[in-house]
C-alpha cells in the first residue's frame, strides 16, 4: 500500500487524439453535474490507465459475502473475476463467509489471492444483506488498510461478462441500478418515511444507487460503510428498517456524499432487460436465481 503519490511517467504511447467537437459518446450523460465522470464504454483509454495503475502498484481488494446457501455462486463469481476482473493488477478476493471450506479451491493468476475471512451467519436475509456494511467498515480499519488501495464491493450473485479493469477506481464510487438508470426522480425506490435515516424527499437525489456494486479507497469505504451501518443501527433502535435494506442508505449517503466516479449500467445489468442500444458492452451480470431454493426463509 503505497502512501503519497510517486512520481509517474507513461511511456511513448500511439493512440487517437482527443478531439473537442467529436465527444466519443453524445447518446448517454458522461459526466454529473459535480464533474464525476460516468463511465461508459468509449470514454477511456484503458491503456493508459493500466499505465498509470500499475506504476502505482495498485492492488485492489474485491469483497463478496457468501453466508448459506449463496456459497453456490463462488465458482462462477471467481472464475469469471479472474478473466476480467482488474486484469494485469494485483487483487485479494476477501470471502466472507460462515463456510470457508465450501470456497472453491482454485487456482489465481499471479499477484491474485483467495483470503477467507470467517463471519457470523444472520438468521433473517435482511440482516445478512445489511451487516455487511458493519464487516465491511470493520475489516477495512482492521485490515483492508493495510492490504490495499482500493476496494470494490460486491454481491455474490453475480458474474463477470466483459472487463471491468482500474477505469471504476476513484476515491469514492456508486453504479446506476439497471432498473431505474432513465426514471424520473420520484420513482426512484427510495426510503420515504422521514423517520428513517434513510430517507429522502421527493425532490432530492441524482441516480438510483444499486447495493451490489460500490467501492473506493479503503478510507472512504471505510467512512461510507461505518456511515450506513450507524444510520441502520439508529434504524433498529426504532424498530426500522428501510424499504430496500442496506441499498436505501447508500443511496441516501450518495444524495450527501457525492461520489467521484459513477458506474454506468454497463457494470450491472440483467438480461431480462434486454439489450438496449445505448448499452456497448455488459460487464457485470445478475446470475438468475431460484428465489424459493436459494432464499430458504
Ligand atoms: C439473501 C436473500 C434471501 C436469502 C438469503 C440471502 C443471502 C444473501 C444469503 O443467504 N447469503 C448471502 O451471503 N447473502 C449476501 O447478500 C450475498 O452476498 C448476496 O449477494 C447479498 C444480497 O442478497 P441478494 O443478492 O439475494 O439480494 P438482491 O440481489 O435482491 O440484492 C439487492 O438488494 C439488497 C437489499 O435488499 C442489497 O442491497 C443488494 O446489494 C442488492 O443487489
Ligand atoms: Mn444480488
Amino acid at each position: 500500500v503505497l502512501h503519497g503519490l510517486p512520481e509517474i511517467a507513461l511511456p511513448r504511447m500511439v493512440y487517437s487524439k482527443p478531439h473537442i467537437f467529436k465527444p466519443p459518446r453524445t447518446d448517454v450523460l458522461t459526466m454529473t453535474p459535480w464533474l464525476a465522470p460516468i463511465i461508459w464504454d468509449g470514454t477511456f483509454n484503458l491503456e493508459i490507465l493500466n499505465e498509470q495503475f500499475r506504476q502505482r502498484n495498485t492492488t485492489i481488494g474485491l469483497t463478496v459475502f457468501a453466508i448459506k446457501k449463496y456459497v453456490v455462486f463462488l465458482q462462477r463469481f471467481l472464475a469469471t473475476a479472474e478473466t476480467y476482473f482488474m486484469v494485469g493488477h494485483r487483487v485479494k478476493y476477501y470471502i466472507f463467509t460462515d463456510r470457508p471450506e465450501a470456497i472453491p479451491n482454485m487456482n489465481v493468476k499471479e499477484g491474485r489471492e483467495i483470503v477467507p475471512l470467517r463471519v457470523q451467519n444472520y438468521p433473517r436475509w435482511q440482516e445478512i444483506s445489511m451487516r455487511r456494511m458493519e464487516m465491511l467498515s470493520y475489516y477495512s480499519q482492521q485490515r483492508f488498510i493495510h492490504e490495499v488501495d482500493f476496494l470494490v464491493c460486491v454481491d455474490a450473485d453475480m458474474q463477470f461478462s466483459n472487463e471491468v479493469g482500474v477505469e471504476i477506481l476513484s476515491e469514492v464510487f456508486g453504479t446506476i441500478h439497471p432498473g431505474f438508470y432513465a426514471a424520473e426522480r420520484q420513482a426512484f425506490t427510495y426510503e420515504r418515511r422521514s423517520t428513517s435515516e434513510a430517507y429522502i424527499p421527493l425532490d432530492e437525489g441524482d441516480f438510483y444507487y444499486c447495493g451490489c456494486f460500490f467501492g473506493g479507497t479503503v478510507a472512504e469505504v471505510h467512512k461510507l460503510t461505518k456511515k450506513c451501518h450507524e444510520a441502520i443501527m439508529a434504524d433498529k433502535s426504532k424498530s426500522l428498517e428501510a424499504i430496500w435494506h442496506e441499498e436505501s442508505h447508500l443511496n441516501k449517503y450518495f444524495v450527501y456524499h457525492k461520489p467521484t466516479k459513477i458506474l454506468s449500467p454497463e457494470y450491472l445489468w440483467d438480461n431480462g432487460l434486454g439489450s438496449p442500444q445505448f448499452l456497448k458492452k455488459k460487464r457485470f451480470l445478475t446470475v438468475p436465481k431460484n428465489h424459493a431454493a436459494i432464499r430458504n426463509k
